[in-house]
């Protein structure tokens, strides 16, 4: 198993002396006895510890570096602002794992994690992954936030320390199937799913709603996460004349789908979701991928604050692809759930992060009964020019123009 593993510090003497548990207090130094009398020994640190995890290797790293580095500039930001807990200064510490996709390794990478210590968890990218990993966690009383797994059971376990800042597939599928329904009109749509829990999960949503919006779906068609020949399921599609194509998948499985469409002739709309809503469909697909319609489930990365995305870029000088910003308030969300607790003993901040009202980089965060963000938008793109360019954002079951979503939101 390959492993990606680093951490984030400020200061080299702390790697140096090496690493605490969650939330551990390290001892000073001894001052020498001429010092004690005139100056106050130097406080205690707290460590503690912060997991990030996701896919760092294989055809969705991307992705998975996408949601790391918000964690990184979340880390970085909160050492530099030189936080207090429990009257002592904080200093965080961030272990990074590679889960591979791959919901074996994600599962022990979370055990590797709990045994780690960390105080806290921004992951996993799947949900077919963070589905099994959670029930680690909850275990271990471990709380983990999700800024990408959009699969509806991930937070219908009962588990009350799992959280997730971006929306649903259950918001996510009706929304993306009642844009193409009610703005190209397809008689007849093609449903495919790479047969993990997201892409299967948002494919049954998707047509649930076509099916009672009167559009006919064919019978569904099936590949894997790792497919990237689609000739024999495209050329049986092909023969059923739809309208309207969509995938439940990742973008790495989703571009050769589109590309092999086109050259097999297929000229049917594609709509995707956010698995699949990036640009990269561009640079996998090319031209084939103009005019593709897809959702992601979260404000666009170009309506994030204006300082995280300043910070991102002169961090990592380049945009955030997808969720960096949701996973950016992800850890933020923990840090600021240990101030208010004053502690980052799970069990003590726990309670302060179920009630959390936080305003973050994607806006106000508040969490429901479950563990979901209340009111989660979802946002609606079209593949233009070989970028995708938000079009309207849905929210609270109304469909918002995206120029006046973001003049609300005081934008441009
Ligand atoms: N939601 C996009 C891809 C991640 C997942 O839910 O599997």
């Amino acid at each position: 198993m390959q492993r990606a593993k680093f951490a984030v510090t400020l200061f080299a003497t702390v790697m140096a002396i090496g690493l605490t548990g969650c939330g551990e207090e390290k001892k000073p130094e001894a001052p020498k006895p001429e010092a004690a009398a005139s100056t106050p020994p130097p406080a205690a640190t707290v460590e503690i510890k912060i997991g990030t995890v996701g896919p760092l290797t294989g055809s969705i790293a991307h992705l998975g570096k996408d949601n790391e580095n918000g964690v990184v500039l979340a880390i970085e930001q909160a050492n530099a602002a030189k936080i207090t807990i429990d009257g002592k200064p904080a200093h965080f510490t961030l272990i990074s794992e590679d889960d591979q996709a791959d919901p074996k390794v994600g599962t022990t990478v979370a055990q590797k994690l709990v045994d780690d210590k960390v105080a806290g968890v921004v992951g996993h990218l799947n949900s077919g992954v963070t589905i099994p990993a959670s029930a680690i966690y909850h275990q271990a009383g471990i709380p983990m936030i999700t800024g990408s797994a959009t699969n509806p059971q991930l937070t219908e376990q009962g588990f009350d320390n799992i959280f997730r800042v971006v929306g649903r597939d259950d918001q996510q599928g009706p929304a993306i199937a009642s844009y193409l329904a009610a703005t190209e009109k397809p008689k007849v749509v093609a449903v495919i799913d790479d047969s993990t829990a997201y892409g299967e999960g948002l494919a049954d949503q998707v047509a649930k709603t076509l099916k009672s919006e009167g559009v006919k779906v064919l019978a569904r068609e099936k590949g894997t996460d790792k497919t990237t020949d689609w000739k024999a399921v495209l050329t049986k599609i092909k023969g059923e004349k739809p309208n309207a194509v969509f995938f439940g998948g990742m973008d790495a499985t989703g571009g050769p789908l589109m590309k092999q469409a086109r050259e097999l002739g297929i000229k049917a709309v594609f709509a995707f979701g956010d698995g699949a809503c990036t640009d990269k469909m561009h640079e996998l697909a090319g031209e084939a991928a103009e005019g593709l319609l897809c959702s992601q489930a979260g404000i666009p990365p170009q309506a994030a604050s204006k300082a995280f995305l300043e910070a991102y870029k002169a961090k990592f000088n380049t945009d955030p692809i997808l969720y960096a910003p949701f996973t950016y308030d992800a850890a933020n969300l923990l840090i600021q759930a240990m101030k208010e607790a004053n502690s980052a003993d799970p069990k003590k901040y726990l309670p302060f992060l179920q009630k959390i009202d936080y305003s973050g980089a994607t806006g106000k965060i508040e969490f429901d009964a479950k563990g979901d963000r209340k009111d989660a938008e979802i946002t609606i793109f079209v593949m233009k020019n070989g970028k995708v360019e938000p079009i309207a954002v849905v929210k609270s079951g109304k469909t918002i123009p995206f120029d006046e979503f973001m003049k609300s939101m005081g934008g441009a």
